[in-house]
């Protein structure tokens, strides 16, 4: 089959049209009627000073410089920039310096389409069916070629492929559509999240002021404390504590006096010893008043009872004395860790039986609640294993979680605010597709395209995975490829294409890179991949993201409003 040259062009107009071409000079195509209409004469189109006899037109001699007077015969194709060049007559470049009026042989192609076709082809005994189904081209029959008027079933073939295309555009453009509401969808979330974000670091701002100003007034007032308190628990706790520590004081006093006693009873045996001996020799003889009525007095003493003895033995005192342990006296032990475990340490230690999801929100609420708690008395503070009173150690927990949640949360919106900016194509369309990925066998590889996240060439042998390049940008490009019977193509114009950049180093050359190339289909597909040069690979992919803006019926668009 020959090959037809972009020079011929398909004409736009109707079968309704061409009735009016009956009495035209054969080969006249509908929008040059006008120039045939006169049967007087006719007049060159590109040269209105040159007038010809009607019976000149198709006359097969090209009578007219721009060829216009043999619209049915090839007489002027040498005009036709198709054909090689030749002298024309008095020409002073020696070239056919000129171009034709008529684009070229005009075929009507009743029950398809009409079109033009290069005058070369007219008569040349070869039926060029593709741009002239009736065959009315080869009307000289040159060589005794008959070509037969088959535009009924090339008409319909073409119509059932249209028909095809036309509705696999539709299909596209809604699927895009699809596209661009997910897109839309996704981009609304972003920003609700960024708006309540911002409310939230509002907050968070606040309660850490408010959190700095309560750590430092219970530092302050936690520092002023008279009386601390010792060990564990509530009031118990505390009175627990106080007890011990003043029977232990009533103890350490009791041994002290009791020391004092068996002191005091020793010199009182001394000086009975000493008075008993004064009375067994002193001399009655000497009459000395005073020296007879000390003695007197001595006998008097020695004779009387002695005061009762105290009923508490010795023996029980020492029994007093002993220090308190489990086995006699009180086991403090047993009141504080009793103590310890029924209020306060409940409250402390309930976070770890939550579920993790909740347990930061408890946390903070039970810390919360701790501090009223202590602050009102109910609970006794605790200190940690620090120093630091439990109260301050809660407090400033308190204070660390909610600037850590701020910075956390303050780190979440930079990402969303950036993700905002970023440029996700027309439409925000790659925002709905981002992260899925698509993937195709292509040689001794499986190739694969993650959305705005990088390519990779897998090996079927098991050789593993290769990097070919992470999403960089969007870009276009101008793709020039004839279009396929398939439809996998790029065709021509521009097309989107993404770079991905910076993969997996190759062996002796740069960091593998990809630039997809996209045209429009009814679903993600990769069609082919070209390693141009080492490492740097091209791949073609199909995608409803890549359609034209197609609107709904009906539907009016923003710049239409
Ligand atoms: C592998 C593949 C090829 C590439 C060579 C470079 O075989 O990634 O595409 O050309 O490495 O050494």
């Amino acid at each position: 089959m020959r090959r037809i040259d972009a020079l011929v062009l398909l004409s736009t107009f109707s079968h309704s049209s061409l009735v009016a071409a009956k009495s035209l000079p054969r080969g006249v195509g509908p929008e040059f009627a006008k120039f045939f209409e006169t049967e007087a004469s006719f007049t060159c189109i590109g040269n209105p000073a040159i007038t010809l006899r009607p019976s000149q037109i198709n006359d097969d001699s090209c009578d007219c410089p721009d060829g216009s007077d043999e619209p049915g015969t090839s007489a002027c194709a040498y005009l036709d920039p198709l054909s090689p060049e030749q002298p024309l007559r008095d020409s002073l470049t020696g070239t056919t310096n000129t171009t034709t009026s008529l684009p070229g042989f005009w075929c009507a192609n009743k029950g398809h389409i009409g079109s033009y076709i290069p005058f070369m082809y007219v008569n040349d005994g070869v039926c060029d069916y593709e741009l002239c189904c009736d065959g009315s081209e080869e009307y000289a029959h040159a060589g005794g070629v008959q070509c037969e008027n088959r535009c009924d079933a090339i008409g319909k073939e073409w119509r059932r492929r249209e028909d095809e295309r036309r509705k696999s555009k539709e299909k596209s453009a809604k699927q895009r559509r699809t596209l661009v509401k997910e897109a839309q969808e996704l981009r609304r979330t972003v920003e609700s999240r960024i708006t309540s974000l911002k409310q939230e670091l509002e907050g968070l701002e606040i309660k850490k002021g408010d959190l700095q100003k309560k750590l430092e007034e219970i530092e302050r007032s936690e520092k002023g404390k008279v009386v601390k308190t010792e060990g564990q628990g509530g009031k118990l706790g505390v009175l627990v504590g106080l007890a011990k520590r003043r029977v232990s004081e009533l103890r350490d006093t009791l041994d002290k006096v009791l020391d004092q006693r068996d002191d005091m009873q020793d010199r009182v045996e001394q000086l009975e010893d000493i008075l008993r001996k004064f009375r067994e020799e002193y001399n009655p003889n000497f009459n000395d008043e005073g020296v007879k009525a000390a003695v007197k007095s001595w006998e008097d003493y020695a004779a009387g009872t002695p005061a009762e003895k105290s009923e508490l033995s010795d023996v029980d005192i020492m029994e007093v004395l002993k220090e308190d342990s489990e086995e006699t006296g009180i086991n403090w032990a047993e009141f504080e860790e009793e103590d310890a475990v029924s209020d306060a340490d409940i409250v402390y230690n309930l976070e770890a039986y939550l579920p993790a999801p909740v347990r930061d929100y408890i946390h903070a609420k039970v810390n919360l609640l701790r501090i009223w708690l202590i602050e009102n008395g109910v609970l006794a503070d605790n200190p940690t294993s620090s120093g630091e009173s439990r109260l301050v150690a809660a407090a400033r927990e308190l204070l660390e979680s909610a600037k850590s949640d701020f910075s956390s949360k303050t780190a979440t919106l930079e990402d969303q605010e950036r993700d905002l900016e970023k440029d996700y194509g027309p439409d925000d369309i790659f925002r709905a597709l981002k992260g899925k990925c698509v993937s195709s066998d292509v040689g001794e590889y499986e190739y694969e395209l993650c959305w705005i996240d990088r390519t990779a060439q897998k090996s079927k042998k098991g050789h593993g995975n290769t990097n070919m390049g992470n999403f960089v940008k969007i870009d276009t490009e101008l793709a020039d490829e004839e279009d396929r019977a398939d439809g996998k193509g790029l065709g021509k114009g521009r097309r989107l294409v993404l770079r991905y950049d910076n993969g997996q180093g190759c062996w002796n050359g740069p960091n593998r890179r990809t630039d997809v190339w996209l045209a429009c289909a009814e679903k993600d597909e990769v069609w082919r991949v070209s390693e141009s040069e080492k490492c740097v690979y091209k791949m073609e992919v199909g995608t409803p993201a890549a359609c034209d803006d197609v609107h709904e019926p009906g539907v009016r668009t923003k710049d239409e409003l």
